[in-house]
């Protein structure tokens, strides 16, 4: 499972708190925490600051590298942003996220066109918000079309089918699941990510309908995830689902995370 590392978003209080005070150590210590906690990527999110996000995103990506050598996950509908961003990235980012909506996939496709970068294909178009797996699948299809024609490599893109709450419409976490093997089947070899705590929002005790999602999911064949990795029965239950999914040779990754301890308390 490639872990992305939902921290750094701008929407959560103390990192909003932290850009506006220009504290660079408070972004650094929940990089470096995320980082060791087991994250692939370092989501990075300033969406919330209108007209500063390029200037804010740009500091993050900074900040981040600072301490830590893992990638940054640029997170923004914002092409201007994502490309700020990505000048001073050092290394290879994974770009969150390119989708179906014109204005943000005309600008962004030629930034990513013939790339090594990391890309979530996210469903979404003018239309709206995708409600069952063929509207996601006639969304993916375009997205992954246009990305291979632009020579971005299927194993570099992860599409996401949007997770949108449950207490919403009770249909939207099946539909959610059925369009993974979808697409696992559809595309081989291409990943598949997503915002899973979406699922939970507006229910209580959401961390356990959030890891057995997560399960679900795995299940069907979700490989990527933007999620806190500092969640200890999260990262626990990854490991576990993925062995059951048949995706751990002899086990060995579980045998090793409880050696670690990571099955403790
Ligand atoms: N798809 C893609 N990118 C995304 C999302 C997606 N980026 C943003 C978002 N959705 C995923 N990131 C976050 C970041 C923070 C929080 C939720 C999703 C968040 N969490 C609460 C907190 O930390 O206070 C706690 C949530 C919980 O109860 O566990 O605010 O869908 N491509």
């Amino acid at each position: 499972m490639i872990i992305i590392g939902e921290l750094i978003n701008a929407s959560r209080k103390a990192i909003k708190a932290a850009i506006e005070a220009n504290d660079a150590e408070a972004i650094a210590k929940v990089a470096r925490e995320q980082a060791e906690a087991g994250a692939d990527y370092i989501d990075v999110n300033a969406g919330i600051f209108v007209g500063k996000e390029p200037e804010y995103l740009k500091w993050l990506v900074e900040t981040v590298q600072e301490v830590t050598d893992k990638p940054c996950a640029i997170d923004s509908p914002d092409p201007a942003a994502i490309e700020a961003a990505l000048a001073v990235h050092k290394g290879t980012p994974m770009i969150n996220s390119i989708s179906l909506e014109k204005e943000r996939y005309d600008k962004l496709m030629p930034v990513v066109a013939g790339t090594d970068m990391k890309i979530i294909a996210l469903c979404m178009s003018d239309a709206g918000m995708p409600q069952t797996v063929d509207d996601r699948m006639k969304i993916a299809d375009r997205l992954v079309g246009g990305l291979l024609k632009n020579n971005v490599k299927l194993e570099n893109i992860f599409v996401d089918p949007l997770v949108q709450p449950l207490s919403v419409d009770k249909s939207f976490g099946v539909e959610f699941i059925n369009t993974i093997e979808r697409i696992v089947a559809t595309f081989p070899g291409i990943h598949t990510a997503c915002g899973l705590s979406n699922i939970s929002y507006g229910l209580p005790a959401r961390q356990f309908m959030n890891r057995t999602f997560m399960t679900m999911a795995i299940a069907k064949g979700l490989d990527g995830a933007i999620i806190n990795p500092l969640d200890k029965r999260m990262m626990a239950t990854i490991i576990a689902a993925e062995a059951l999914a048949g995706r751990d040779n002899f086990c060995m990754n579980y045998l090793k995370a409880f050696r670690a301890g990571m099955f403790e308390g």
